[in-house]
This record gives structure tokens, sequence and C-alpha cells, in this order.
């Protein structure tokens, strides 16, 4: 048996990952590592799963990690803890440097002093800054971050490859492009699109709607991750991408369209401050290594997603009672 801490895993990716680790592999034990602050919610994972343990600990601090390490023999370390969302470290910077950057120097520190087998920093292409009409981003491509949230993650994946040069320690990194599936916070714009339609509710599109992502369904994204953590070269940074490209407002118009709703719902707002104009991946390196390659387009993936929303209503109607409310009004009554 290997043993695998997951931080972050009851997340949105964390908690597919694991599903999908626990599914595949019966020998691994899983060790979620988690907070569960806003964005994290315990109803993401069963209860009860065999060859899996939960800790309550956020990685900012250290003397309740370190105790994780010894209570435990870890041979890997997937790293998905973080606060990720560009709109909250516009407002609020200072908790993005805390749980990105002071968090992965602990992680790091203690897989060190614990010689683990394999340490995966997952990041994200938003590190590498924003593109023009043409073009895309390869592992090559320098980086540039231009919000807070990529300049901490920016900086987390700096650090971590600064241990396997200077440690020599088995670290990899995975940069994604935007994820989107089952049990994604609405904060994000697929999930807030779906759940305001269903409520008939305005839809909040920035600027005019012409920034582009390459969007990617989520299993599609955790089985490069575990591509990676099998098969990856240390000290080396992979691309995953899933070869969908879209504007937003055509992706709004999709899910309107699906769920039968007017596109009057669409309502045109203040742009994000930087609002990075598009993203896209050149992933041909994962592809060549591992034979990695999306299997969701996007039609596919938006249809499972939105027919998971249709049929999860409690999941989301919990979490728009709660905190949510307050974050939504700050976030867009004034916008
Ligand atoms: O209400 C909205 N209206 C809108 O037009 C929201 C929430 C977003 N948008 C736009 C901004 C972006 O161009 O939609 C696009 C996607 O926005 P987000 O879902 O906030 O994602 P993005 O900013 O692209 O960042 C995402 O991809 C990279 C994730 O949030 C990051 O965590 C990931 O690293």
């Amino acid at each position: 048996m290997k043993t695998c801490l997951v931080t972050g895993g009851f997340g949105f990716i964390g908690s597919n990952f694991i599903r999908y680790i626990l599914k595949e592999r019966k020998d691994i034990i899983i060790i979620n590592v988690d907070d569960i602050t806003y964005a994290a919610n315990p109803k993401n994972l069963a209860d009860n799963l065999a060859n899996y343990k939960f800790y309550k600990v956020n990685i900012v601090d250290k003397p309740a990690l370190s105790k994780v390490f010894n209570d435990n023999k870890i041979d890997y370390v997937v790293n998905f803890a973080a606060e990720s969302h560009v709109d909250r470290s516009i407002m609020n910077p200072a908790v993005f440097i805390k749980t990105n950057v002071e968090g992965i120097l602990n992680l790091l520190e203690l897989s060190l002093k614990h010689s683990v087998e394999r340490f995966l920093q997952i990041s994200t292409d938003e590190v590498y800054g924003s593109l023009g009409k043409s073009g895309k981003f390869s592992e090559k491509t320098s980086l540039s971050p231009r919000s807070p949230y990529s300049a901490s993650k920016a900086s987390a994946d700096m650090l971590a490859m600064s241990f396997f040069h200077t440690y020599d320690m088995p670290v990899l990194i995975s940069r994604c492009s935007n994820n989107y599936g089952p049990y994604q916070f609405p904060e994000k714009l697929i999930p807030l699109v779906i759940i305001n339609a269903l409520n008939n509710k305005d839809i909040p599109l920035y600027g005019d709607g012409k920034n582009i992502r390459d969007w990617i369904y989520v299993l599609d994204h955790v089985n490069g991750i575990y591509s990676i953590l099998e098969h990856g070269n240390v000290g080396e940074v992979y691309n995953i991408g899933g070869d969908s490209e879209m504007e937003n407002e055509a992706i709004i118009k999709y899910i309107l369209n699906k769920l039968n709703k007017p596109l009057s719902l669409i309502k045109y707002v203040k742009d994000r401050p930087g609002h990075d104009k598009r993203y896209a991946m050149d992933f041909t390196k994962i592809t060549q290594e591992m034979g990695f390659l999306p299997e969701y387009n996007i039609e596919k993936g938006l249809d499972l997603t939105i027919n998971w929303y249709l049929n999860n209503e409690n999941w989301w109607r919990e979490i728009l009672s709660g905190n949510y409310k307050e974050y939504y009004k700050i976030m867009y009554d004034y916008r």
C-alpha cells in the first residue's frame, strides 16, 4: 500500500481526484487534509470511504500539519489546497499569499523532512498571463501572472521548483486550464450561470463577454493529474488542457438555451480589473509522454454538468443559503 496525502480534498477538483483514485487504485490510502474553508464541502465526498482518512487542518498551521506527517508514513503529496477565485483575490489578496504561498512552504518543508517519493503541485494556466488572438501557453512560456491570485500561484510554483533544484526533492507541477463539472462552488462562471438561470436571476457577464478560456471537464483534469503523478519526470512542468476554447458569452448562451431560459437574463456588467483576455494551452508534452487526451468535448461536458446541477439541487441550495448571499451582494450589487 502507498499513502497519498491530498490537501484540499473537500474542494471541487480535490474531491473529484479522491473519488477517482479510490476507484482506480485499491492499493492507495488517501489522507485528506482540509480546513473546510468557504469553498470546501464535506458533502463533496461520500461518508465511510474505504482507504481514506480525514484531518481538519489548515496547511498554514505547521504544527498541526507536522502531526499529520508524524502520524502517517506519506509516500505522495498532491497539493490542491488553495484560494482560487480571482475576484476574491482582487478584494482581499492577503489570504491568497498565506494559503497559496506560506501553505506550500510548510508542505514542502515537511515533505522534504519525511522524504516523500513524489510531490505534485496543482497549478494553473493563469501563471502564464494573458494571450492575444493567437498562440498558446507551453511549459516553456515564461511566467507573467497578472492578478494577486495568479501571482500567488506562480510564487508557489517557483518555491516548489526551488526545492527540486536546491534539495533534490522529487517535485512535479501540473498546470491546467479552466475546470468545470460536478461539485464546483458557484462563485465560478459555469455553476454561477447554471444556478442563476435556474433561479431566473440576472447573469453578470464581465466587459464585452468576449474573453476566452480553454475549458476542461474536471474528470479529464484528474485523469491528467493521475498520469503525471504516476509517470511524470521529477523537476518538470506538465500542461493539461481541454482543447475547448470558448468566449464567455458563447458559454452562457449555450447554457441558457439548454435550460430553455431567455438570453435577456444576460446582464453586461463592469469588467474585472486586469481581466485576462485569453487562455489557451499547448499540452503536446503530456500527450506525447503519457498519451493524455481530453475525453469530454465542451458540449458533452456542459450537458453532464448542467444535469448534475439539475439533479443535485440540495447541494447548491444549501450553499446559497449560507455566507454566499453576502459574497454575492458585495461582488455584484454595485457592479
Ligand atoms: O460572474 C462572472 N462573470 C464573468 O463574466 C464570473 C464569475 C466570471 N466571468 C468571466 C471572467 C472570466 O473571463 O468568466 C471567465 C471565467 O471566470 P472564473 O470562473 O472566475 O475563472 P477564471 O478567472 O478564468 O479563473 C479560473 O481558471 C483558472 C479559476 O477560477 C482559477 O482558479 C483557475 O486557476
